[in-house]
């Protein structure tokens, strides 16, 4: 006979899977429990890498899993093709950024048919597709009628290499941009934005559902993304100047300390503020105003960095005992947080602290905290360091004598009633800026006229069909490459033959991965972005799996997006992923793989080296999916060998000639306990990830079988074709061509990802336990079952509890007990 080969198994079946398509799923209603599992979809960058293979082995048991539990699955496919590597890879090879898009997609498709994920092909979508990104214009459309899609004039982080806007965390610690390497810097721009904002509360307080089937770190990172923080704004005349300025501050029970301002120098107010002032102030703001433009938000934040600062010789009054405060601008105050302007209270806020020292002004003590043993803490001036903490308010009016939360109480309370103050909330998140200047994007379906008018593009004319990259410079230079193509970008208005202009600008990829999951279920209907009845179906997403590096953004927006279509009307819940698995890294070594490093493990070569079964086994078998695997310390060539022992059963029943027919109830006893010990134990260990687990309980069963052939009962028996059959069912999620080709020995037609698993027998679970029997005075008074691996203390316990011997002893002494586990207990009695 042939031994187990992995090429000609892939080359058998294959084309009966092409054939086949097993897992092309429809819209239609069905009486059967659905799950839809979605992988974050690929980016184009190239062939697939061992990340890919690793987060779409983990997707994949667990669509093929839920199939086996009788569920009706979707696992569809699909690739996030539009952005900036597309178009500067395009740049540098002086090709169209299409051609190398659809060629890198072409690869991956290839490479995914070999590597078998249990796809639903026929809704294959690609972003950059006009029928794909139509739909992220008549969101845009949706959003801009319900005036959450608007247009401001603001700072923005700037990628000077790539002459583009960055989004806030695409900026690094360093202050460097994530993409390019450049130093970012700050740039006031007219962009579009998403009013996320609007949605803070919903996105904060709906993570709670999710708690327990989201990794914990991911919700913390959301929820700190959107940092609502709870507290009061407070109004501050400034001399020389009619309105007010609100403060934002969570700490209103300490206004009386409040001994100076500070203004954000990069806020309207600040620039207003130095206006009317001597060419000195004004020239010393704008100097330092450049210079903390040169700052990351995180360096502006950090707590090491010296204090900097300007006074703008301007003065307020502190609204709550009429003191004359200096007003100064300084960077660790972000204009785009509260209000851009705070009240200092450097005896309670280290960072004001820090300023009042560097700068001299004054520290006013208005909270009394104590230590541990009640001793009064050292006055910060003195000691540098800011009571922040809880205590009782002194030098502080009708304060005086309150702890800390009856003070903000009441602070507000005085603030509301004399119009200078009220509570409010403040959140970190910030609206989604969506437009970007580069070409390879959606285009904002918004047009302009010549006096600044905007208006939407019709419904009807969708999609806004980027114009060819031909003629165009696609080179980064701060405004997008659309401007310049001139006959797309003029539009004359048949009715009154007024001529606009096409909004030139891009709109961000997160857009389009924002909603992608809907599109799944109508991806070749033209007329509709998804059809409300496939998403009443299948949605919302059961399974989520992909990397940690989407833990914020892509996520966040994906769950506004899917609250404000639930908001419109078009889907019934308001939470797009219910489970969500992170996998870890394929490291080398230790380290991350990159071409520079020269230590890259490629993909291709593993899989025409290993082949598809050989590489996911070993991916699953690894670890926990959620930690890092470390491709220097696995072997491939193990899951080779048990892939070939596993193979080599159902080969021999073949070869036997057994009865395919035979009873399994009449089979060894042994074996068949461990196969029914694995059907039942492996759905739990399934449905908490323990890929690695399952491996190994089917690498056990695979030698518990070949022992049982070779030293019991024969490759004839029943229980042998059991086992067989069971692990052949399981296998297929880790190893989809060897379980098949299992099956068809096995006498079983294709596919073997498509049949129901079967239940284990309860009277099969139950070998390990045996009789214990009780004697009272050598006489036996009761058996009792227990587990064979019951201690002499649980089985004498056991006895002692058993009504029939209590009745046995009445009320004579006990003088001894002999236990012997599992077999026996005897007790003596004193007559
Ligand atoms: C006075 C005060 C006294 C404050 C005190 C704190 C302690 P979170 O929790 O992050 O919301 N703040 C307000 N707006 C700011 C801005 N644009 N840039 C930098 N800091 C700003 O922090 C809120 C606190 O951060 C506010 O409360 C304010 O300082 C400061 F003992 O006001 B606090």
């Amino acid at each position: 006979a042939e031994g187990y080969d992995f090429q000609t198994i892939q080359d058998r079946w294959l084309p009966v899977w092409d054939e086949l398509k097993p897992f092309e799923v429809t819209d239609e209603v069905s009486d059967r429990p659905k799950k839809y599992v979605l992988d974050m979809f690929p980016y184009p960058s190239g062939d697939l890498h061992m990340g890919h293979a690793e987060a779409f082995c983990f997707g994949d048991v667990l669509a093929r899993y839920w199939r086996g539990q009788g569920y009706d699955v979707l696992h569809p496919i699909g690739w996030d093709s539009f952005g900036l590597p597309a178009e500067n890879a395009a740049i540098k090879r002086g090709v169209d950024p299409r051609d190398w898009t659809y060629s890198n997609i072409d690869q991956q498709k290839a490479s995914f048919r070999l590597y078998a994920p249990s796809f639903d092909w026929s809704r294959v979508l690609h972003t950059s597709d006009p029928e794909y990104y139509k739909w992220n214009q008549w969101i845009f459309l949706k959003m801009y009628e319900k005036g959450l899609a608007y247009r401001k004039a603001s700072w923005v982080n700037w990628d000077p290499v790539d002459q583009t806007v960055l989004a806030n965390e695409q900026v690094l610690a360093d202050g460097t941009s994530e993409r390019s390497g450049a130093i970012v810097v700050k740039k006031k721009l007219t962009q579009w934005y998403f009013r996320i904002t609007d949605y803070a509360d919903r996105l904060l307080d709906d993570l709670d559902q999710l708690e327990g089937r989201w990794p914990a770190k991911v919700l913390n990172m959301q929820r700190n993304w959107i940092g609502r923080s709870r507290g009061a704004e407070v109004e501050f005349q400034i001399e020389g100047r009619d309105e007010s300025v609100p403060v934002f501050t969570t700490r209103p029970d300490t206004l009386h300390g409040a001994t100076f301002m500070v203004v954000a120098p990069d806020s309207d107010l600040a620039a207003e503020l130095v206006e009317d002032a001597s060419d000195e102030v004004r020239e010393a703001f704008q100097s330092y105003l450049a210079q903390a433009q040169k700052q990351t938000e995180i360096e502006r934040q950090s707590s090491e960095r010296e204090k900097t600062g300007v006074f703008l010789n301007r003065f307020a009054i502190n609204p709550v005992n009429g003191e004359r405060i200096q007003v100064w601008a300084a960077d660790y105050v972000l204009a785009d947080y509260g209000h851009g302007a705070i009240m200092a209270v450097p005896a309670h806020d280290q960072r004001d602290l820090d300023f009042a020292l560097k700068f001299d002004l004054p520290v006013q003590v208005v909270v009394d905290v104590r230590d541990e043993d009640g001793a009064a803490l050292e006055n910060p001036a003195v000691s540098g360091v800011a009571t922040s903490g809880a205590g009782v308010m002194i030098n502080s009016g009708e304060l005086d004598g309150l702890g800390k939360t009856e003070a903000i109480a009441k602070a507000i309370e005085v603030l509301e009633a004399r119009g200078t103050g009220r509570k409010t909330t403040t959140y970190r998140l910030r609206d989604w800026l969506i437009s970007r200047q580069r070409y390879w994007g959606t285009p904002i379906p918004i047009l302009h006229n010549e006096n600044g008018d905007m208006r939407p593009v019709d419904e009807a004319s969708l999609p806004v069909e980027l114009p060819s990259s031909e003629g165009l410079d696609l080179k980064p230079k701060g405004s997008s490459p659309l401007g310049a193509a001139t006959e797309w970008s003029t539009v004359t208005d048949e009715a009154t033959g007024e001529t606009w202009k096409r909004d030139p600008d891009t709109m961000d990829t997160f857009v389009d991965s924002s909603w992608y999951y809907l599109r799944f279920m109508a991806s070749n209907d033209p007329t509709q972005p998804f059809d409300p009845a496939a998403a009443k179906k299948w949605g919302p997403i059961d399974q989520y799996v992909g990397g940690v590096e989407h833990a914020i953004l892509h996520l966040l927006y994906s769950r506004f997006i899917t609250k404000v279509m639930n908001d419109l009307g078009y889907v019934d819940f308001d939470e797009p992923f219910m489970d969500m698995l992170n996998q870890g890294m394929v490291l080398l070594d230790g380290a991350k793989m990159s071409k520079s490093k020269g230590n890259l493990v490629e993909f291709a070569s593993e899989l025409s080296a290993h082949g598809a079964d050989a590489l996911r086994v070993t991916l699953a078998f690894a670890g926990p999916p959620e930690d890092d695997i470390d491709w220097a310390d696995v072997s491939v060539q193990g899951s080779a060998k048990f892939l070939a022992r596993a193979w080599r059963i159902a080969d021999d029943i073949e070869h036997s000639g057994a009865n395919a027919a035979a009873d399994f109830a009449t089979g060894d006893q042994g074996l068949r306990c461990a196969t029914h010990h694995l059907l039942a134990d492996a759905p739990s260990l399934i449905e908490s990830y323990k890929f690695n687990v399952v491996v190994a309980r089917l690498m056990e069963q695979v030698n518990v079988t070949r022992k049982a052939i070779d030293s019991g009962c024969g490759v004839g028996d029943p229980a042998v074709r059991e086992s067989a059959e069971a692990v052949s069912l399981i296998l297929s999620l880790f190893a989809p061509y060897a379980a098949e080709d299992m099956w068809a020995k096995l006498g079983h037609e294709p596919t073997v990802a498509l049949q129901t698993w079967p239940t284990a027998d309860p009277a099969l679970l139950v070998e390990n336990e045996v009789t214990l029997v009780v004697q009272v005075d050598k006489k036996v008074r009761d058996r009792l079952t227990l587990p064979a691996s019951v201690t002499e203390a649980e089985a004498e316990a056991a006895a002692l509890a058993s009504a029939a011997v209590q009745a046995a002893i009445g009320d004579r002494e006990i003088v001894k007990v002999v236990v012997r586990v599992p077999k026996i207990v005897s007790i003596v009695t004193k007559p």
